[in-house]
């Protein structure tokens, strides 16, 4: 039996869980949002990572199916959170695929009318992988999206052939910094550049920055003092699930 082979069920099944990872100003140090990212509770095999069944996921028919699951549980996590008076943002990973979906759009302004949720709460992380697909129907579709209220994100910004394109072409409200530049910002003088560099060009287009993969205090100070203000990464916090996340708000709060 193939991983393959069991994605159709997993999902019947509603074996998928989100996780959430905590999103950190870094001047306040307050929790601003959260990305959620899927784990697969498999009955033999364990927690498994997306890395291991994502690919899977997105060669098979079942991608649509799939992101209208983690839309709509991300919704609804949105929802109860807003219930209890926690307006928590919440970004979504999407697959390149989903572009091509004539009716996702549709699916969406549906979910958000029958959950009644504040559309400045969701956000799609697209790569640039996934924006490449097409850019006239990437654009197209992130134009849609923010006629709804929903923002969108570059998701693993400046590993793709085409960063700047992107930019230019597109109507992007936040870059998610690539993990690979901060990785060695404090021992690499030229990654710190790179970083100032793609900073100061946010901030004169207007574009929130948010650095991935903060693992350590003196990366989280570099980035500070770069005038990146936002991070993401194991030194706030890793992927929980959303009653673990509740603990982590209060104490950001
Ligand atoms: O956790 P891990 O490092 O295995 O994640 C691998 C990749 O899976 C990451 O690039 C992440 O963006 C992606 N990913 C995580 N959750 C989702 C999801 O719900 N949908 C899609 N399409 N990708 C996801
Ligand atoms: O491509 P994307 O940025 O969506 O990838 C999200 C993945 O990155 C998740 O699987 C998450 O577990 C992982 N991740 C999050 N923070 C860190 C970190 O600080 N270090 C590393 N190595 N991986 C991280
Ligand atoms: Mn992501
Ligand atoms: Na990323």
């Amino acid at each position: 039996v193939t991983l393959r082979s069991q994605l159709y069920q997993a999902l019947q099944q509603r074996q998928f869980q989100l996780y959430y990872q905590p999103k950190i100003n870094l001047d306040s140090h307050e929790m601003m949002g959260v990305e959620a990212i899927v784990r697969w509770h498999h009955p033999d095999e364990g927690v498994l990572l997306p890395g291991s069944f994502i690919d899977l996921v997105e060669q098979s028919g079942i991608v649509h199916a799939f992101t209208r699951y983690t839309v709509e549980e991300a919704m609804n996590q949105i929802k109860s959170w807003s219930e209890q008076g926690l307006h928590i943002p919440v970004s979504v990973n999407l697959s390149a695929y989903n572009l091509l979906d004539e009716a996702f759009a549709g699916f969406i302004e549906s979910l958000l009318r029958k959950t009644g949720i504040c559309p400045s709460l969701l956000e799609f992380e697209l790569t640039e992988s996934a924006t490449m697909v097409d850019i006239a129907v990437s654009k197209r579709m992130i134009k849609t999206f923010k006629t709804m209220g929903i923002k969108t994100s570059i998701d693993d910004f400046g590993t793709g052939m085409s960063s700047f394109a992107y930019l230019r072409e597109l109507d992007i409200h936040t870059v998610k910094l690539d993990r690979s530049f901060v990785k060695n910002i404090h021992q690499r003088k030229k990654d710190e550049r790179i970083v100032e560099g793609i900073v100061s060009l946010c901030r004169s287009l207007s574009i929130d920055i948010i650095a991935e993969g903060v693992e350590t205090a003196r990366q989280a100070e570099i980035l500070r003092n770069l005038d990146c203000q936002l991070a993401q990464g194991f030194l706030f916090g890793k992927p929980v699930p959303s009653s673990s996340l509740q603990n982590l708000f209060s104490i950001h709060k």
